[in-house]
This record gives structure tokens, C-alpha cells and sequence, in this order.
């Protein structure tokens, strides 16, 4: 049976979320916050409007609909000339082998990820044409934990979801992809991601007898 393999990008295909950090520090210390790499942790799947909301909350610091407007465009830019220097190196382990095993096997691959700069960075990694479709932040109209990028993503592929196996790094990533019965894999810390059906450090742990039982139960 064709099963649907849908993977959000950053923390899972490539980490960004170094990238998203250092332009966060600068707009936040720019305000006279401080912004730490425990904080940075906590916007992992966040979008993008929500994460200088909760900057702001952390700060205790209101601001102008404009200056927000202003500040996220900044901000965006900065991140841009990070990943505008991003190459397959910074693909993270193994993750290619398993995109080329499921391909192989004739599974359909999706991308499910919050980023509105996703397909750039796709392109960037050379990974673009790997996925049969792809959803992101400009696709979906909300965030995560709400399940709605990756029910968009099944029904491009043209599978149920639950026949969908979502493979993420966030809490947030995890709780949507439960909601709607989709089996979940965590990438990342099990005690943070302990609500997911399997817990992987990375792609280096998954092999391919896990990967043909996904596609076989
Ligand atoms: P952008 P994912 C998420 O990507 C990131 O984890 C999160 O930190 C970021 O704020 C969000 O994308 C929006 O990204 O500013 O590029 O639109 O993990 O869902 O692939
Ligand atoms: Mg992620």
C-alpha cells in the first residue's frame, strides 16, 4: 500500500533554527530584550507572526501594528541572508537516504512545514524535487498545533490521514499530526517530544526495517 510520508523542514531536513535564532537575538536585543537559546527552543514551529508576539510577551514591550510589520520584514530579511548561503551540506544525517529508500518503495513524500521560506530553502538543499507536494507557510492559514498543514499535505498526496506518518521535531508538530491519527515521529529529545508514537535522535537511528513496517501496517 502506498503510504504518505509527510516531514516538516526545519529541525527535521536541515537546522534552522540556528539561522531563526541569531535574527531573533538582534531584533530582540534591537527592543532591549534578551533572548536566549532556551527561548529560541520554545518557537520551534511557531510561525513567524506568533514567535515576535511571544518575544514581545517575554520582553513586556508593546508596540505599534506598523512597528510589528516593520520588525518581522527585518527580521526576515536577516534569516534570508542566512539561508541565501545554505548548501546540501547542511542537509541533516541520513536524511536523504531515507527520502531516496521511500522513494524507491514508491511511497509519496510530502513537506509540512510552518516556513513561508521553505521552497527556498528546498532549493538551496537541493532537495526540491524530492517531495511529490509541498505545503508551507504560505499554504495554510493555521499554525501548528492545528493539523491543517499536514491534512492539506494527505490530501495532495491523495492518502488518508490515517495512513499518513508525520515526522517532526516540535511538540506543537507532534500534538497536530495526533489529532488526526496520523503516526507521529519525533525527531529530537524523547522526555520534549514524549507525546509522539516514536522518538528518533535523528535519521541515522531509523532504519529500514522501521521503515517498511510504517509502510506495511
Ligand atoms: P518563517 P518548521 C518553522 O518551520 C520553524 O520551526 C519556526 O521556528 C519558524 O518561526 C516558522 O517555521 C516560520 O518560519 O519565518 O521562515 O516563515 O519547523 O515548521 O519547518
Ligand atoms: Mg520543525
Amino acid at each position: 500500500m502506498k503510504k504518505g510520508f509527510i516531514f516538516d523542514l526545519d529541525g527535521v531536513i536541515v537546522d534552522t533554527a540556528k539561522y531563526h535564532f541569531l535574527a531573533w537575538q538582534n531584533l530582540a536585543n534591537s527592543l532591549g530584550i534578551s533572548f536566549t537559546h532556551e527561548q529560541n527552543e520554545q518557537l520551534k514551529g511557531v510561525s513567524r507572526v506568533r514567535s515576535l508576539e511571544k518575544i514581545l510577551e517575554w520582553g513586556n514591550v508593546s508596540i505599534s501594528q506598523e512597528k510589528f510589520t516593520q520588525l518581522m520584514s527585518e527580521k526576515n530579511e536577516e534569516y534570508l541572508k542566512y539561508i541565501s548561503k545554505m548548501d546540501t551540506k547542511e542537509i541533516l544525517p541520513d536524511v536523504p537516504k531515507v527520502l531516496e529508500y521511500l522513494q524507491a518503495k514508491r511511497q509519496l513524500i510530502a513537506l509540512g512545514s510552518a516556513s513561508k521560506n521553505a521552497r527556498a530553502i528546498l532549493e538551496k538543499v537541493k532537495l526540491y524535487n524530492r517531495f511529490h507536494t509541498i505545503v508551507d507557510g504560505t499554504n495554510v492559514s493555521k499554525a501548528k498545533p492545528d493539523p491543517e498543514v499536514f491534512l492539506i499535505g494527505a490530501k495532495q498526496l491523495g492518502v488518508s490521514p490515517k495512513n499518513c506518518i508525520v515526522f517532526e521535531d516540535s511538540v506543537a508538530g507532534v500534538q497536530a499530526a495526533n489529532t488526526v491519527d496520523m503516526i507521529s515521529i519525533g525527531i529530537g529529545d524523547k522526555n520534549i517530544l514524549h507525546e509522539a508514537d516514536y522518538v528518533f535522535k535523528d535519521f541515522t537511528e531509523i532504519g529500514e526495517d522501521f521503515v517498511n513496517q510504517l509502510i506495511i501496517t
